[in-house]
């Protein structure tokens, strides 16, 4: 059969039109008279749609062909944000698109707005999940993703008098066009039950069952040359439908088997660190990784595969450890199905497997009762037995994988893994000397270091297309797949007329943010005001509690002199606090309370401002990060893996206030220590503070600012008199102030008034923001994907002239 060529050539604007109203017509059933800003969005995507599928079709035929090894990216999260203009980016059709749209005689930004965002994701972990797709498509190496298809992504946030309130997010209410559903690939997953041994053999009598039924999303690569598939999963009931039960007249009951299924798929878990050790939790994480196994072993045995050579084919990348259980459920596979032994089915397994760790914090690192581990997962908690004896052969006993009565999923992940990676310099040192220490002693060399990236297709290429129309003008448009090519740059910095226009750039994107909050908000901001950004989850070690105990002592300062010359800025917050984490939650509400009195001061408006938009996600980072000019890195020093967000306000020329902590520390080599301002303890001297008795009621004494401050939070300055509701957030700095905010806080200050004399001398600044996007191209997550290519898989891109 003749395949059609995967350069997809382009419509024209007419054509365009007309596609999308003959989905107007057919798909939506509708004409343009009667058609609503819905009927328009589901028409413009399915009409670009239409021509990701050759690609795709053209990719799938190349990747049988060459034979060669496929990888596998396995990741609880992928955060991917809006669809339509990533596509319409990636194949080049964006003009077309809206000419299309415009002639049509809608407005383009509004259709791309009735979007939603698909939120299958908490934070950085599944953003980069996200970023990785892209790039593995943009480098053309053959590659799926698979996870789980929530019905519900993250929730939706909403502000109560300044307090966070969370309702269920629903984004496949209504149809997810980019997906096709394959009713004819599903695989069931087995719970529970026991195992007996039989005839010598150990089998096991499972007491449950669903089914994990597949949807693949393509993904588009970069002038759309390659296209991966995004796989997800859905539980469904092995049985539909108990009609029996229907006939007796008890409709609950008929519909029980579907409702228990359905369970496993139906909502994203909100938190990112604690909440480990729940039943569901452990189920959704077998069931997406069974699944996908399931899955690959079929297609490598569909093709001849001999499963001995499985390891020169399949390349298993675990995203953090929620897809631990794959290194014991390819064991069971191996064994139970495929009658190997299990030392060969061992090795086998791990030559397959490797992990990627996310994060040193305790709480956040996966633990599950034994218990109820081996009542969900019966025979893995046997095959697990059998991992941890290998282990014990080879590397001693010094380091368990059941211990406490736990079963821990790092030290399986690690043990199953040939490599393990960190995701940052600094983290992957850490990894070596703090979680792993003892492992990476019995197995030296398995530890190594990828740096996360971010896709700048979707991080500067089309959120920011002001500064894209300065950079195509200035070096060319091939850095969008070469970002070291952002270098070429660096000779204008000392050019006013380049200066001049990225300013303007900026400039733009700061007038589009304010006008798109007084839309939204009814807040009115001035873009020649300094927009400061802090945009992320909301946790303790990211200190978002510092950046707003700083900006009411910068008010305090401003009160004391209030013709003294300042800095005009808009402090902005963004981000979602865990439903169950009650410190976030109190750290959200302070911030509202702070606003509230702050923004209506008269003396110090002009000044200072405080804006904390709900609901952040993918979307609303694509409008602030381009209109930011500083970027809060903040978080203690040893804490933050390596931060993803700290490389796109880089990217788009916004230079950073930080610690050395994470990928900071490679940023600031990258653009240079002038160009970053740094301040606060290092990883090293925070575990040295810590052991210092009563450091933080040391460095409150020390600090007139800080103790007013905190003197003004507890007298209820903020909630309006009322003395409890922030007591138990203020003693605890004093009492166990873990995350050092007392320690680095006049550091910080002294940094943030650094910040007010560049931002002051605009040129200057300028200039260091242009220099910031010149030196970041490193930071592209294609650099991130070439090196696991490289370095774990073993994998090589299957485009003409291209390597990864
Ligand atoms: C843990 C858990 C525990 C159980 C409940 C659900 C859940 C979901 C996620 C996690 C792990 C979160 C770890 C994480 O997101 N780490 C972030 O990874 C980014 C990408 O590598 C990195 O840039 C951030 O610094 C790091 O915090």
């Amino acid at each position: 059969i003749a395949m059609p060529t995967p350069s997809i050539s382009a419509p024209s604007v007419d054509d365009f039109s007309a596609a999308i109203l003959r989905h107007l017509k057919l798909s939506l059933g509708k004409d343009p008279d009667h058609a609503s800003l819905y009927d328009w969005r589901m028409s413009l995507a399915l009409s670009l749609r239409d021509y990701v599928v050759d690609p795709w079709f053209d990719s799938t035929r190349k990747t049988y062909e060459a034979r060669g090894k496929r990888v596998y990216y396995l990741s609880m999260e992928f955060l991917i944000g809006r669809l339509i203009e990533d596509v319409a980016v990636n194949l080049g059709l964006e003009e077309i698109a809206e000419d299309a749209i415009t002639a049509l005689g809608q407005h383009y930004g509004d259709v791309v707005a009735n979007e939603p965002d698909a939120a299958l994701g908490n934070g950085g972990l599944g953003r980069l999940a996200a970023c990785f797709m892209d790039s593995l498509s943009t480098l053309g190496i053959p590659a799926y993703g698979y996870g789980i298809r929530y019905e519900h992504g993250l929730f939706e946030q909403h502000f109560e008098d300044g307090a966070q309130i969370e309702t269920a997010e629903t984004w496949l209410s209504q149809a997810h066009v980019w997906e096709f559903e394959r009713p004819e690939v599903a695989y069931p997953i087995h719970f529970g039950g026991h195992v007996a041994d039989e005839n010598g053999k150990t089998v096991w009598h499972a007491g449950e069952t669903v089914m994990a039924s597949a949807y693949d999303t393509p993904v588009v690569g970069w002038q759309g040359r390659w296209a991966n598939t995004l796989r997800l999963w859905a539980a469904k009931p092995t049985t539909n439908f108990d009609l029996e039960s229907f006939n007796r007249g008890d409709y609950i009951a008929a519909s029980a088997p579907e409702a228990l299924a359905r369970t496993i798929s139906r909502v994203l878990y909100p938190d990112d660190t604690t909440d480990v050790g729940k039943e569901l939790r452990l189920k959704q994480e077998y069931f997406f990784t069974s699944a996908s196994l399931q899955d690959l072993l079929r297609r490598f045995l569909s093709e001849g595969g001999a499963l001995k050579d499985l390891s020169d084919h399949v390349a298993i990348q675990l995203n953090d450890t929620h897809p631990a259980i794959a290194g014991p459920e390819l064991v069971r596979l191996l064994i139970d199905e495929h009658q190997f032994e299990v030392s060969q089915a061992i090795t086998t397994a791990r030559a397959c497997l490797a992990y990627t760790n996310h994060t040193l914090l305790p709480e956040a690192l996966e633990r599950w009762p034994e218990d109820l581990f081996a009542r969900v997962l019966p025979r893995h908690h046997r095959i697990i037995q059998l991992i941890e004896a290998a282990h014990f052969a080879t590397a001693g006993d010094t380091v368990r994988i059941f211990e406490h009565g736990e079963v821990k999923m790092g030290e399986l992940a690690f043990v199953m893994a040939h490599h393990v990676n960190g995701v940052s310099a600094l983290h992957s040192e850490l990894v070596k000397e703090t979680v792993f220490s003892d492992l990476n002693a019995a197995y030296p060399g398995r530890i190594i270091n990828q740096t996360n990236g971010i896709t700048p297709r979707r991080w500067l290429y089309s959120c920011n297309r002001p500064l894209r129309t300065l950079i195509n003008d200035t070096i060319g448009t091939a850095w969008p797949d070469n970002l070291d090519q952002l270098s070429g740059l660096t000779p204008h910095v000392d050019d006013s007329a380049f200066l001049e226009r990225f300013q303007a750039a900026k400039d733009t994107n700061k007038v589009q943010l304010a006008n798109w909050l007084k839309a939204r908000n009814g807040v009115s901001i001035d873009p020649a005001a300094m927009f400061d950004v802090q945009i992320k989850r909301i946790h303790e070690y990211k200190r978002q509690l510092m950046n707003l105990l700083e900006t009411v002592a910068l008010w305090n300062d401003i009160r004391a002199k209030p013709n003294g010359g300042w800095t005009p800025r808009v402090k902005l917050f963004g981000g979602k606090a865990a439903p169950g984490y009650v410190v976030a939650k109190e750290i959200i509400h302070l911030i509202n309370d702070a606003a509230r009195v702050i923004n209506a001061d008269p003396v110090t408006r002009e000044f200072l401002q405080i804006v904390y938009p709900e609901n952040y996600n993918v979307s609303m980072a694509e409008m602030l990060i381009p209109a930011a000019d500083l970027s809060e890195q903040i978080s203690t020093a040893g804490k933050e893996a390596s931060g993803t967000g700290n490389m796109k306000f880089a990217l788009n020329g916004a230079p950073t206030i930080g610690t050395l902590d994470g990928a900071n520390v490679e940023i600031r080599d990258c653009v240079g220590a002038e160009n970053f301002f740094l301040f606060g303890l290092t990883a090293a001297e925070v575990t040295a503070r810590r052991a210092e008795p009563d450091y933080a009621r040391t460095a409150i004494a020390a600090s007139p600012r800080l103790s007013e401050v905190l003197d003004q939070v507890k007298s209820g300055l903020f909630s309006g008199g009322d003395t409890d509701r922030y007591v138990n957030l203020v003693n605890g700095l004093y009492d166990h102030d873990y995350f050092l905010v007392t320690c680095d806080f006049d550091a910080y200050f002294a940094a943030q008034r650094q910040v007010d004399t560049a931002f002051a001398d605009s040129r200057h600044w300028t200039r260091m923001a242009a220099l910031n996007t010149a030196r970041v191209g490193w930071f592209s997550s294609d650099r991130t994907i070439s090196g696991y290519a490289k370095d774990i898989w073993q994998a090589h891109s299957l485009l003409e002239q291209r390597d990864a």
